[in-house]
C-alpha cells in the first residue's frame, strides 16, 4: 500500500506540475524499501528451503521404502539361495553316496574277477599238467608180455632164431602179432636203436611184382618209406620180401632166405577187464 500510495503521490505531484522528487524516492526512504525486499527474499528463501526440506524428506522416504523393499527381496533371495544351496548340497551328497556305493560294488566285482582269474589260471596250469601227464599215465597202464619191448602203445619182439619170411610171419601170428609194420619215423627210429642185424619186416610184393603191401593192410603208397638207395631192385627178379638192414634202411630180399625178424602187436591195457595183462589175445585188448 505504501508503494502504491507513493506512486499515486508521485502522479498527483506530476499532474500538479510539481517536478520535485517523490518523498519515498528520496534517499532517506531507501532503508525502508530494502527491508521489504529483504523480507520478501527471506520469505522466498524460507519457502525454498522448506520446499527443499519437503522434497528431501519425500526422497528420503522413497529411498527408505525402496531400501526396505530391496532388503526384503534380498532376504527372500538369500533364503531362496540358502534353500537352493541346501538342495544342491543334498543332491551332491546323495550322488556322492551313490557313486561311493557303485565304486564299492565295482571294487568287489574286480576283486571277484581277480579271484576267478587266479582260479582259472590255476585250472589252466593243472589242465596243462594233466595234458602232459595223461599220455604218460595212459602209457603206464599199457604193458607188454615178457620178452616183448614196449614202445608207445605197441609191443615188439626181436627173434633170436632164423626163419624165412613166411615162417617168420607165421611165428608172429602164433603170438597174435604180425611182422612189424613201420608207420612213422618215430617207430623207425626206435627200431634202428634196437636192432643190430638185418631182420624181416612185414612188407612184400609176392602177390604182384612192384605192388608192395604191408601185412596188416596199412596203405603202402601213403605211408612213410625208408628204402635203401636203389632199393627195392628185385635183384635177379627174385626179391619179393622186405627186410631192414642193421643200420635201418630197407631192402627187398628173396623170401626164402633165413634170417631174424621183428614181430609187432598192440600193448595191453591193465584197466580193461577183458584183457588180463595180455594173457588174452591182443586183438581183444
Ligand atoms: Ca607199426
Ligand atoms: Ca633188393
Amino acid at each position: 500500500m505504501g508503494i502504491y500510495a507513493n506512486t499515486n503521490a508521485f502522479h498527483i505531484d506530476e499532474q500538479n506540475g510539481d517536478k520535485s522528487e517523490p518523498e519515498d524516492l528520496k534517499p532517506e526512504h531507501w532503508p525502508r524499501r530494502t527491508d521489504t525486499t529483504r523480507r520478501n527474499l527471506s520469505l522466498k528463501i524460507t519457502f525454498a528451503l522448506l520446499g527443499i526440506c519437503i522434497l528431501v524428506s519425500i526422497l528420503s522416504l522413497v529411498l527408505a521404502v525402496i531400501l526396505v523393499v530391496q532388503m526384503g527381496e534380498m532376504k527372500r533371495s538369500d533364503a531362496d539361495l540358502r534353500m537352493d544351496l541346501s538342495q544342491w548340497k543334498n543332491n551332491v551328497t546323495g550322488n556322492v553316496e551313490k557313486a561311493t556305493s557303485s565304486l564299492t560294488e565295482v571294487q568287489a566285482e574286480i576283486a571277484l574277477l581277480g579271484e576267478l582269474t587266479g582260479n582259472l589260471e590255476k585250472a589252466i596250469a593243472q589242465l596243462s599238467k594233466l595234458q602232459t601227464e595223461i599220455p604218460r599215465q595212459r602209457e603206464s597202464v599199457y604193458s607188454c608180455p615178457e620178452e616183448w619191448t614196449k614202445f608207445k602203445l605197441r609191443c615188439y619182439n626181436f627173434s633170436s632164431s632164423l626163419a624165412n619170411w613166411g615162417e617168420a610171419q607165421r611165428s608172429c601170428a602164433s603170438a597174435d602179432a604180425h611182422l612189424v609194420v613201420i608207420n612213422n619215423a618215430e617207430e623207425q627210429g626206435f627200431l634202428i636203436k634196437t636192432i643190430n642185424v638185418r631182420r624181416w619186416i612185414g612188407l612184400s610184393d609176392s602177390a604182384s611184382e612192384g605192388d608192395w603191401r604191408w601185412v596188416d593192410g596199412t596203405d603202402y603208397n601213403s605211408s612213410v618209406k625208408f628204402w635203401y638207395e636203389g632199393e627195392p631192385n628185385n635183384s635177379n627178379n627174385a626179391e619179393h620180401c622186405g627186410e631192414m638192414f642193421a643200420e635201418g634202411r630197407w631192402n627187398d630180399e628173396p623170401c626164402g632166405n633165413k634170417q631174424k625178424w621183428i614181430c609187432e602187436k598192440p600193448a595191453c591195457s591193465s584197466i580193461r577187464s577183458s584183457c588180463k595183462m595180455c594173457n588174452e589175445p591182443a586183438s581183444q585188448c
